[in-house]
Order: C-alpha cells, then sequence, then structure tokens
C-alpha cells in the first residue's frame, strides 16, 4: 500500500536543491481548532519546563504539544530525509500578537546547541498564517551555504541576523499556511517574517528533528532536566535524554 507521508524522489530532489519541502496537511482546520484551544489555555501564558523561555520545550508538559511533534505526518516525510531513527530535540512556539516584531535574516544553525549540527524543522501552522500577519518567508537554495551572522538591530526579535548584503531578498518565497498545515527546512536555510502589521495574531511550532548521532548539549544550553523525544526507530549511540509524552 502507497503510504502518502513517505516522500517521493522528486520529493527528495526539491528538498536537497532547495533545502525546505510543503506545504503539506498534517490535519484539517477543523482538527486543529480544538488543540489551539488546548494551546491557548494551558500553555500561552503559563509557566514552561525552560524557567527563561516559556515558549520552548512545551512537548515537555503537555500532550497536545507533543502529539504534535511526534506527529506521523512530519515524523514520516523526516525519515524521508534523514533515515528511521529520529529524535525531535526541541520545540518552540512562534507568537506574533498584532504589532509582534520583525525576526531578520537568518540561518537556525548559527543559534543552537548541537553537534554535529544536522537538522531539519517543521513550522506548523496553528493559527492561519498569511503575508498579512506576517508568514515565515524563505529564500530557496539559501541552505547550501553557511553565512556570518551579526548584530540586530534592537527592535527585532532575533539578537543577530545575516548581513543584507550576503543575500537576494527579492527571490524570498512567502509560506503561507492553513491552520494544520506545515513545512519542513533545513537548519541553514535562510528565513524571516516581517513586523506583524495586521489585527490578527500569528501562532505557530517549530519542531526540530535530528538523528541519534548528534549530541543535544541538553542540561548547559537548553535547560536543566530537558528531554526530547525519540518519535521514530531506536538509539542506539545513548547520548541523549528522552522521555514520553506528558
Ligand atoms: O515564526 C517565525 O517568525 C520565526 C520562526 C523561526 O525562525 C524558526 O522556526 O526557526
Amino acid at each position: 500500500m502507497h503510504d502518502t507521508n513517505h516522500l517521493t524522489r522528486a520529493e527528495v530532489d526539491f528538498f536537497v536543491e532547495n533545502g525546505y519541502l510543503g506545504p503539506y496537511a498534517a490535519m484539517s482546520p477543523e482538527e486543529m481548532a480544538p488543540i489551539r484551544e488546548a494551546i491557548d489555555a494551558n500553555v500561552l501564558g503559563c509557566a514552561g519546563p525552560n524557567p527563561r523561555r516559556p515558549m520552548q520545550s512545551r512537548h515537555m508538559d503537555n500532550g497536545s504539544v507533543y502529539d504534535l511533534a511526534a506527529h506521523p505526518a512530519i515524523i514520516k516525510r523526516i525519515a524521508g530525509l534523514l533515515g528511521p531513527d529520529l529524535v525531535v530535540w526541541t520545540t518552540n512556539f512562534w507568537l506574533k500578537e498584532p504589532g509582534g516584531a520583525e525576526i531578520p535574516w537568518h540561518q537556525d544553525i548559527n543559534f543552537w546547541p548541537i553537534e554535529p549540527p544536522v537538522n531539519i524543522s517543521a513550522w506548523i501552522a496553528i493559527d492561519d498564517v498569511t503575508v498579512e500577519n506576517a508568514c515565515l518567508r524563505i529564500i530557496p537554495g539559501s541552505h547550501r551555504q553557511s553565512l556570518p551572522h551579526g548584530r540586530a538591530p534592537n527592535e527585532m526579535a532575533i539578537a543577530e541576523m545575516v548581513d543584507p548584503a550576503a543575500y537576494d531578498e527579492k527571490r524570498a518565497v512567502n509560506m503561507e499556511l492553513k491552520p494544520g498545515e506545515f513545512f519542513l527546512f533545513s537548519e541553514r536555510l535562510l528565513h524571516a517574517s516581517s513586523k506583524n502589521t495586521s489585527q490578527k495574531r500569528r501562532l505557530g511550532l517549530s519542531v526540530r528533528v535530528t538523528v541519534p548521532f548528534v549530541h543535544i548539549f541538553q542540561d548547559s544550553h537548553l535547560h536543566p532536566g530537558h528531554t526530547a523525544i525519540l518519535a521514530s526507530g531506536k538509539d542506539v549511540m545513548g547520548f541523549n535524554r528522552y522521555a514520553g509524552r506528558p
């Protein structure tokens, strides 16, 4: 039987060439609606496992977030790129209320506590995400090069960015997504999002997936007690700490 969650050779080639893939639907907007309600009630505005960053690691304390992070529509597709043994090493909500700040162009690996740098992220739309409420923007093919990052202006939502002379913003693609849709992207794909100038909130969840031979600097760089998810297959390396559904 054909499993629609596995990738075709053409999809694999597209990812290798462009550094991203999708969008795909993990679920319908109707199926996402009760999950959004649970996230609004039990995640946003509530303390989480990381005392410094309440939007991070909510797969550790919330079953709905764990289920999104380990969703077969995501994990099976990533298995088509990284193989069957897969580790969700972190999750992060990205909430942009009306007026929410710009996220400048960056490559995630510049910021991350993993070695070696192997990762595919899934960005899942919890809300309806359009150009109007500051969807993610990406530059196809930008993952083939690691770019230096410098200080970003204070009004931006992250502290470091790539020099605008290093890329051509005219090549940017807007990743508009319905609730429940997601796309995949490499740890080096250049991406950004504008200030939210609309009156509509924009909420998404990033799910970061790696493989068992990668060391995650859990206690020292994420937060004490951090646990990852062994989302598929097995870990014969034993470098990292896992927990099941909360
Ligand atoms: O949601 C955003 O605007 C930024 C997300 C992002 O930088 C990421 O998922 O790596």
